[in-house]
């Protein structure tokens, strides 16, 4: 249960990693390696997705590494023809920052029958693009404008309207390969409005930018890109995940 977890975490500040995987940029022995040390150290689940997807790869390497993980994988589609029964849930995304009617409810019109007949756990996230400092694939595929990266009271407000909406999860996203990542001081205003689960991604490729992403109020983080580079990161990203959380239960901060 996804969503149980995402809810753990944000009631216990107890916060989570997502590693990001795009199959069009994995291949078998990167996808093996990356789901043997997943196993070692504590990353809550991954995500599986990208704009760009090819069917015939997503499918092999989704089995692949269902076969070899005993961490949910979770479905972050760059459109409805990535759903796939074989993942453990979805990530039911409408893309509230941005004002394209298809990516708001008409692709979910059309994926609605197949995802009530899987087994998918499905999570109504309020998905927001945020301005990382340049064009990214995901801001030119959805045909959208991301919300500039100094408004963080626009991110708050339109969060608002997501979980009136009944929406269950806020992800901001600067998009995979931003320049910069979601500023501190967006994630903690959104963090002031709503009280769901916040996940946070989008070049993030420091300890550092994972602390600052955490502190300000992000439930999850999702690293991709930065661990397809260099997957040798992953034990000092899970030590900066853990020392964050470490610091929420030490007594200082628990008697506040
Ligand atoms: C992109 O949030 C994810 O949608 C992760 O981004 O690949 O830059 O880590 P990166």
């Amino acid at each position: 249960m996804m969503y149980a977890a995402l809810k753990h975490a944000r009631s216990t500040g107890q916060k989570q990693l997502a590693v990001l995987v795009d199959p069009d940029k994995t291949n078998r022995d990167a996808l093996m390696h990356l789901a043997s040390m997943a196993e070692v150290f504590p990353i809550g689940c991954f995500l599986w997705g990208g704009s760009l997807v090819s069917e015939t790869q997503n499918e092999y390497y989704l089995s692949l590494l269902k076969a070899h993980t005993s961490k949910p994988v979770v479905l972050f589609p760059g459109s409805m023809y990535q759903i796939n029964p074989k993942a453990d849930a979805i990530l039911l995304l409408s893309l509230i920052s941005g004002r394209n009617p298809d990516l708001l409810i008409g692709q979910h019109v059309l994926a609605a029958a197949k995802l009530k007949h899987s087994q998918l756990e499905i999570i109504p996230t309020g998905y927001m693009l945020v301005d990382g400092g340049h064009a990214t694939s995901v801001s030119y595929i959805s045909n959208t404008l991301p919300i500039p990266a100094d408004k963080p009271d626009i991110a708050r407000i339109t969060a608002l309207a997501g979980t009136l909406l009944g929406l269950q999860l806020i992800y901001l996203d600067s998009g995979s390969g931003a320049r910069y990542p979601v500023k501190p001081e967006m994630i903690a205003a959104v963090r002031s409005e709503v009280n769901v689960p916040i996940i946070v991604g989008g070049g993030i490729r420091s300890s550092e930018a994972a602390r600052q992403a955490l502190q300000a109020g992000a439930d999850m983080i999702v690293v991709g890109n930065a661990l397809e580079k260099n997957v040798d990161w992953l034990p000092e990203l899970c030590a900066t995940v853990q020392s964050v959380n470490l610091a929420q239960t030490s007594p200082s901060v628990a008697n506040k």
